[in-house]
């Protein structure tokens, strides 16, 4: 089908098109999968084959990335499905706003309760996604409030107006559901999955969406979670929940994504057996095997909430007979929220290369807003640029998708000092926030910010246990809450002990005084000064770095946009250093060997 011009490639135009040098071929016969695609160029002209369609725009992204001669290669993703998650409202929450955890503006779709009249940009969006190979969109938060419920009846129309936009790039769409829609939305008096009015409720609801959205996705489900209503109430298991909705997608090819985040929200700080990281395993790992086979659990890629440094969820490796899916947070929550330069992608690989032969899909929660930059901070884009490049392909080297993205982004000029101060900026936000794996030492609520005791006597579940004597979470199977035997071998022995622990995860298992030698061979008191003064001395770096380019080499705007946000990530990471290392200093009374300045 050479020379015809598909929907996605004339939204390919605006300066980046396709030129006369590259040549798209449809073969339904070349032997190639869904979504794959040969690509070569030669003689400066660029060949792209492939079996569908989806194939051949994959191919065409490809081509706009290309520089210089190609011998052919063939490139198929890496799981079928990739998807993005919004936590968009419709209306704006009053504690959350429009876009729960959501640090770009309003939302991309939806606006004063209605549906956006902008739906050019969220076909700008679409071809966004679809350039880096995202197939997958959920629309609407998982916290689905009252408002947000109706999308799947009444307001059906405003998620097939959306659904016609991403359609063009091979995307589609999904929705956040409330597991008591039969009672929200159809006067029943019950959610029971085991009662057949519910079955029946779901499957007439599902059959309505089918009806207006031939090719709509599924659901996103966050039950039993922070509030959400779930199967619990009834005495039912998660998967007794989960298989009602996928009975009811099944007919149509949709799919459920039932999340594992499930633990209990309403903790005494007192009580040192129960313990946050278990809670998804213990919840979910015995289910193994009953979930339907369009149920994708989906479980956060660490056992807390994403955290700036946590270990990879053991869920992720424990459950070989259920689909899996790993979720990862672009929009920037607990790092930074996009004022801060934080470039997640070497954590996500890391973690991919633990988990790729488990998971069946990989979902990112979306940073993208209405924003004129998509993400606020103009350099966030480049996670959400890197999460759907690494979910095509997570053998890919994060830094090389860093350059990658700077190259389409930036002139030459500048691509040295946006490299700079964003490769190591994940390492540099760990230095001066969340020292040796502990997290969670944030401001409540809107967790910007720090507040070492802020969650120390909640009932949320994540404690640092700092005293006179140390610090950390003793998690170990001889004498803490036993989450190291969650792990397979040979990880479970590795965190178990204080040999093997890796330095990074130190606090996240264990307990241990502040004279405790690391393996880097400073004691962990030492550590956290000199990670928090280098990691702030690093920020006032980056300040300098973005002052001395000349603001046209970027446009006056995005450069006075950027130093803004360095200004900001200056003052917030000084404040880190002093509340942290003065907090630690007052605990144990340990001077800091360089007799730098605490407070
Ligand atoms: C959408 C954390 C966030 C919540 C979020 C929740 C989740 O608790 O603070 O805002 O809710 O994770 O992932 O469901």
């Amino acid at each position: 089908m050479s020379g015809v011009h598909p929907a996605w490639l004339g939204g390919l135009g605006g300066g980046a098109g396709l030129g006369d040098d590259v040549v798209l071929t449809r073969d339904p016969l070349c032997g190639l999968e869904a979504e794959a695609y040969t690509i070569a160029r030669s003689g400066g002209v660029t060949t792209v084959v492939a079996a569908d369609e989806a194939g051949l725009m994959y191919g065409s992204f490809h081509a706009l990335r290309l520089d210089g001669e190609l011998a052919a290669q063939t490139h198929r993703p890496f799981v079928a499905r990739r998807m993005v998650q919004h936590w968009d409202n419709v209306f704006v929450h009053p504690v959350m706003g429009q876009v729960e955890r959501g640090y770009s503006g309003g939302s991309l779709f939806w606006e004063d309760g209605a549906l956006t009249d902008d739906l050019d940009r969220v076909g700008d969006y679409a071809r966004l996604l679809a350039s880096v190979g995202i197939n997958a969109v959920s629309l609407n938060n998982v916290n689905v409030h009252a408002g947000e419920a109706r999308l799947l009846t009444d307001r059906l129309s405003e998620v097939a107006a959306l659904a016609a936009r991403f359609r063009q790039y091979h995307i589609r769409v999904y929705l956040s559901v409330s597991f008591a829609a039969p009672m929200v939305l159809g006067g029943l008096d019950t959610a029971d999955p085991a009662d057949e009015r519910v079955k029946a409720w779901w499957a007439a609801a599902t059959q309505r969406v089918y009806a207006t959205i031939p090719d709509f996705g599924g659901y996103v489900v966050k039950a039993d979670s922070e509030g959400q209503p779930g199967p619990f109430a009834y005495g039912r298991t998660h998967a007794d929940g989960a298989n009602v909705l996928a009975a009811a997608l099944a007919p149509f090819g949709g799919e459920v994504y039932w999340r594992a985040f499930v633990y209990n929200h309403r903790q005494d700080w007192r009580d040192r057996s129960t313990d946050r990281a278990r809670a998804a395993y213990d919840h979910f790992t015995p289910l193994d095997g009953e979930f339907a086979a369009n149920v994708v659990l989906q479980v956060k890629h660490g056992p807390i909430d994403f955290q700036p440094r946590e270990p990879v969820s053991p869920v992720l490796l424990s459950m070989p007979r259920t689909s899996l899916a790993v979720e990862f947070q672009a929009t920037q929550e607990y790092t930074g929220q996009q004022r801060h330069v934080c470039y997640l992608p070497p954590m996500w690989s890391s973690v991919l290369s633990t988990v790729a032969g488990a998971v069946d899909a990989v979902v990112t929660v979306s940073n993208a807003g209405d924003d004129r930059y998509w993400t606020n901070h103009p350099l966030a884009q480049a996670n959400l640029y890197a999460a759907g490049r690494l979910a095509w392909d997570p053998a890919l080297d994060p830094i090389a998708l860093l350059d990658e993205w700077i190259g389409l982004t930036f002139p030459p000029a500048a691509a040295g000092v946006v490299h700079e101060l964003m490769r190591d900026s994940w390492a540099v936000y760990e230095g001066y926030t969340s020292p040796l794996g502990v997290g969670f030492m944030v401001h409540p609520g809107d967790h910007y910010g720090p507040d070492v005791d802020g969650y120390e006597y909640s009932r949320w579940g994540t404690y640092h246990f700092a005293d006179r004597d140390g610090v950390g979470v003793d998690r170990t199977r001889a004498t803490g809450t036993g989450f190291t035997g969650q792990y397979p071998q040979p990880l479970a022995d590795e965190y178990e002990s204080l040999d093997t622990c890796p330095d990074e995860l130190l606090l996240f298992f264990h307990h241990v005084p502040y004279t405790h030698v690391l393996h880097s061979g400073k004691t962990v008191i030492q550590h956290i000064y000199d990670t928090h003064f280098q990691g702030a001395a690093a920020v006032a770096e980056m300040v300098g770095r973005w002052a001395a380019l000349p603001p046209e080499t970027v446009g006056e705007d995005l450069h006075a946009r950027v130093a803004d946000r360095l200004r900001e990530q200056v003052r917030s990471a000084n404040e880190w250093r002093d509340q942290i290392n003065t907090y630690f200093h007052r605990k144990s009374g340990i001077p800091d060997a360089q007799g730098r300045r605490i407070y």
